[in-house]
């Protein structure tokens, strides 16, 4: 009687108990579609289903290729098993069935069957490795790309042009994609232009890269780096022939000498706040290499490797607390800077265009 009194007291709560956790489950479940759906917005998609060139075409035809076929053995297999399990499944009065031990056409057929598979996908794949792995051409313009943590830098040996987490190519031209790490294994990787390739350290590895259309195609490290992986990102900027050219003139040039007062206390700092020991400006310091080239930094359109944007707020956001604003990356200030240098610096910074 007392368990029984206990056990009706009990269940109420119960019942709500499990209520709240679905209403929970279920609010959690909206808010992160609606937060899926909102980071999709006006950004322009880094998915494999978008191909933009013939090689991430033919890895997308891949994909595809090896998709369908993986859910065609998964429908048969797990058919048959279903089947099995309520065709045969144990109904009152049923004593044991009777017990085999091996079938050899079983064993065989199922040991053809995949190997049959893996040798028709062997045949699919073979051809876009050797397709993709095509030599760039002699002419194609020349870029290394490298591995720093946490962050790209770009290096044009035959312009002269140094940048970081942004990519220029002009459209139509191939490109020799040249392949380094400075410290720890990456992977370099822009799906809508091709597949991964592994950031080596002490190794260089090449790929062409022949982009078909203009735009900006977003890309990010692909190979676990450490702490600040998961924020280190790029972007390909691809454009007409003749805008490329006038970019890569222009990021030849020496930095834009501050103007106005406090762009000048900015540039004044830039010895005394530690910054020279890690950054280049060219005009200006060029002992620095830990950090990316800032001579035309206000010029990118993000900063720290694409997480942040090129702006005021975000300047000063960075220059406040690099460490809060990307958790282990490798700005380590000498000092903490004072409300009065952050604002000269970021006047600094946003002029060199
Ligand atoms: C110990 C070396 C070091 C010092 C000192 C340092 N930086 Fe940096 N800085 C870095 C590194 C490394 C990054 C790249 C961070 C990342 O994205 O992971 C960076 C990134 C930046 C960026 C973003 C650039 C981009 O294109 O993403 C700016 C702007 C910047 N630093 C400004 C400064 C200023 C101004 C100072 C001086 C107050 C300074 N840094 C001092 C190492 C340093
Ligand atoms: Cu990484």
């Amino acid at each position: 009687m007392r368990a029984l009194m206990h056990g009706t007291h009990l269940r109420p709560s119960a019942t709500g108990a499990v209520q709240r956790v679905i209403r929970r489950a279920s609010l959690g479940a909206a808010l992160l579609l609606a937060a899926l759906v909102l980071a999709a917005c006006g950004v322009t998609p880094q998915t494999i289903l978008e191909p933009t060139t013939e090689a991430a075409r033919a890895s997308h035809w891949l994909f595809l290729v090896v998709f369908w076929a993986g859910l065609a053995v998964f429908v048969v297999v797990e058919g048959a098993l279903l089947y099995t399990i309520f065709r045969y499944r144990r109904r009152r009065g049923d004593s044991l069935p009777a017990q085999t031990h091996g079938n050899l056409k079983l064993e065989i057929g199922w040991t053809i069957a995949p190997t049959i598979l893996v040798v028709l996908l062997a045949a699919f794949t073979v051809p876009v490795i050797f397709a993709n792995a095509q030599e760039p051409e002699d002419d194609a313009i020349r870029v290394e790309a490298i591995g720093h943590q946490w962050w790209f830098e770009f290096h044009y040996p035959d312009l002269g042009v140094v940048t970081a987490n942004e990519l220029h190519l002009p459209v139509g031209k191939p490109a020799a994609i040249i392949i380094k790490s400075e410290d720890v294994l990456h992977s370099f990787w822009v799906p809508a232009l091709r597949g991964k390739l592994d950031m080596v350290p002490g190794r260089t590895s090449v790929f062409r890269i022949l982009p078909e259309q203009t735009g900006t195609f977003p890309g990010q490290c692909a190979e676990f780096c450490g702490t600040a992986h998961a924020l280190m990102r790029f972007t390909v900027v691809v454009e007409e022939p003749d805008e490329f050219d006038a970019w890569a003139a222009h990021q030849l040039t020496d930095r834009v000498p501050p103007t106005t007062e406090l762009a000048q206390a900015g540039e004044a700092l830039l010895t005394p706040a530690g910054c020279a020991l890690c950054h280049t400006i060219r005009g200006v310091t060029d002992i620095g290499t830990i950090g990316p080239d800032l001579t035309h930094v206000g010029s990118r359109a993000h900063i720290a490797a694409n997480t942040m944007g090129m702006s005021r707020t975000d300047l000063e956001h960075w220059l406040s607390d690099p460490t809060g604003m990307k958790p282990g990356n490798l700005m380590i200030l000498p000092r903490p800077l004072t409300d009065d240098e952050i604002e000269a610096l970021t006047e600094y910074l946003m002029g060199l265009k």
